[in-house]
């Protein structure tokens, strides 16, 4: 029946897709980085004070039932910078940290017109992380380089169980579902455990992923990369994330696995990482940091519904 009117009479039925039956109900915008997706909630605009953060992470990021994401990441005001990043996995677990979601977030943030400065300073979990945002000569935001700060590599700082708690975990034992790996963990803010295998594609990673993610060794769970060296420069991986399972891409993922390939003397320090989604550029430079280079991308943007926000009211 609608494909036979046309737009006016549609409109006057109020039903067109932008009008909401409430009005002023929370805006997003939908953004990726590698296909990496975030729903990104100005909270500086909007107060989200009424809501239950946990909830409204997993309502939202339902693929099915909500929006649709990997999580959501909210703007926030910063003392420290010049804003906070807080990053919710789909299953409603904070993130310290989110490589391509700070990409988005520094294209959000100066697309939007919360900022014109092109070096930002973005409080996270993980610390003060610094984008460089790329500007095309439309003044489109196409590439962010993340200066992402150093990585640790303590047992104490992964967090990771084990003996010797002071010291790396490079190529050590963990046993996962009845199997014996040898992982090399890397905090980048957030949990990371690098194992490497010979055939990425093939790989079992949804059912290894979660075996390793919830690993006793790991007290806050941990995101887990299975990557495979292609040559000193290049390195195929795919990531199980912690809160969210397989996805496209992962910015701090490939950070922790460039660290861990060099670690082990697979790679050099400065590399391609091939995810899903496509490629970032590392480079753990000789001042300790690593900087990840890499695109991101604006889907849409919307207004949530009343029905779906009153399932999250606190
Ligand atoms: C992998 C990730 N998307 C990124 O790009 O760095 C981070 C998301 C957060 C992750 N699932 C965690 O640490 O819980």
């Amino acid at each position: 029946m609608l494909m036979s009117m046309d737009k006016t009479t549609i409109m006057s039925m109020g039903i067109t897709s932008t009008s909401t039956r409430s009005g002023g109900n929370m805006r997003f915008t939908k953004l990726h980085g590698l296909g990496n997706d975030y729903i990104y909630i100005d909270a500086i605009a909007q107060d989200l004070g009424g809501y239950d953060l946990v909830g409204l992470a997993r309502v939202l990021s339902d693929r099915h039932f909500g929006i649709g994401g990997d999580g959501i990441i909210l703007v926030l005001p910063s003392e420290a910078g010049d804003f906070r990043m807080r990053v919710f996995n789909s299953d409603g677990s904070e993130a310290e940290m989110c490589g391509n979601g700070v990409r988005a977030f520094a294209k959000y943030v100066y697309e939007h017109g919360l900022t014109d400065k092109t070096e930002l300073a973005v409080e996270t979990g993980a610390g003060i992380i610094r984008p460089k945002l790329l500007v095309n000569a439309k003044g489109r935001v196409e590439r962010v380089r993340v200066d992402m700060g150093e990585p640790r590599l303590a047992r104490s700082d992964i967090p990771m169980q084990g003996e010797r708690a002071g010291e790396p975990a490079v190529e050590a034992p963990l046993m996962a579902g009845g199997e014996n790996y040898a992982v090399t963990c890397v905090s980048m803010g957030n949990p990371h455990c690098v194992v490497f295998v010979d055939d990425v594609d093939n790989y079992p990673v949804r059912e290894i992923g979660p075996q390793i993610e919830n690993n006793v060794a790991f007290p806050v769970r941990t995101n887990v990369e299975f990557a495979h060296v292609l040559d000193a420069g290049r390195i195929e991986m795919r990531v199980w994330e912690r809160g969210a399972g397989e996805t496209m891409a992962c910015g701090t993922g490939a950070c922790a696995t460039v660290v861990a390939a060099a670690l082990t003397g697979r790679a050099d320090r400065k590399a391609t990482v091939e995810l899903l989604g496509g490629d970032l550029e590392i480079e753990w430079a000789e001042n300790g940091r690593i900087y990840m280079t890499g695109p991101a991308s604006e889907a849409f943007s919307g207004e949530v519904s009343e029905e779906l926000l009153e399932q999250v009211k606190a």
